[in-house]
């Protein structure tokens, strides 16, 4: 059966129980303790060179990266989720790597310096917020703009590019960052947040973190 390793508080990881739950995927969810240091072990350094999650192991094949990993399961299981058609496919790769490399970047140093770094007690990286703040402040109008377009963000189908950003802005919330001026994000998210792919790892991303403090 299909492993995803992963842990509760890891977007990147739920993105990809987002992307199996969606498509109907049975699958064991191999949570891996990052504060103990479990990727660091041999025996995960064997599936991710680097110790990092998500990995999947899929009858003994191996993939790491997020979205590698949802683009191998939407298109091994023919999901609309990824369209075949090469035209198609390059606008939801096009707005999978401006959700990744752009918004995604933004929001990790917001969450690391507000969520992460407390939680370690590890000084906080001023510079690092202040950029990170500045290009969500440039990036989501982007984002907000696409959504006023269309019911998702590449169309009117639900696409990878959504799963990508919704598991992105997860921590939002928790890191004090205000998606609600943005009213079509908010509209998106509100809407595919009620849907049971989503439902099935967390009511929202607050649960996992009140999860680890209890
Ligand atoms: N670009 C990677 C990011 C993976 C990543 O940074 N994972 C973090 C958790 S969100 C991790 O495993 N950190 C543990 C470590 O670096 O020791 C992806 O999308 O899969």
């Amino acid at each position: 059966m299909l492993q995803i390793y992963g842990t509760d508080l890891s977007s990147p990881a739920n993105k990809v129980r987002f992307v199996a739950n969606f498509i109907g995927l049975k699958y064991d969810y191999i949570k891996v303790n990052l504060r103990a240091g479990e990727q660091q072990k041999p025996e995960f350094l064997r599936l991710h060179p680097a110790g990092k999650v998500p990995v999947i192991n899929d009858d003994g094949f191996i993939v790491f990266e997020s979205n590698a990993i949802i683009k191998y399961l939407a298109l091994k299981n023919n999901s609309p989720l990824y369209p075949k058609d090469i035209k198609e496919q390059a606008i939801v790769d096009q707005w999978i790597d401006f959700g990744s490399h752009h918004v995604g970047l933004a929001m990790s140093k917001v969450v690391y310096n507000r969520l992460f770094a407390p939680m370690r007690n590890v000084s906080i990286d001023e510079q690092s917020l202040k950029d990170g703040l500045a290009f969500l402040d440039r990036f989501l109008p982007v984002v907000d703009n696409q959504l006023g377009k269309n019911k998702f963000i590449t169309g009117n189908k639900l696409t990878l590019a959504d799963i990508n950003l919704l598991a992105v802005f997860d921590p939002a919330e928790v890191s004090n960052i205000d998606l609600t001026k943005y009213k079509n994000i908010t509209q998106w998210r509100n809407s595919l947040r009620k849907e049971s792919f989503y439902t099935k790892c967390h009511q929202e991303y607050g649960d996992a973190l009140a999860a680890l403090k209890k």
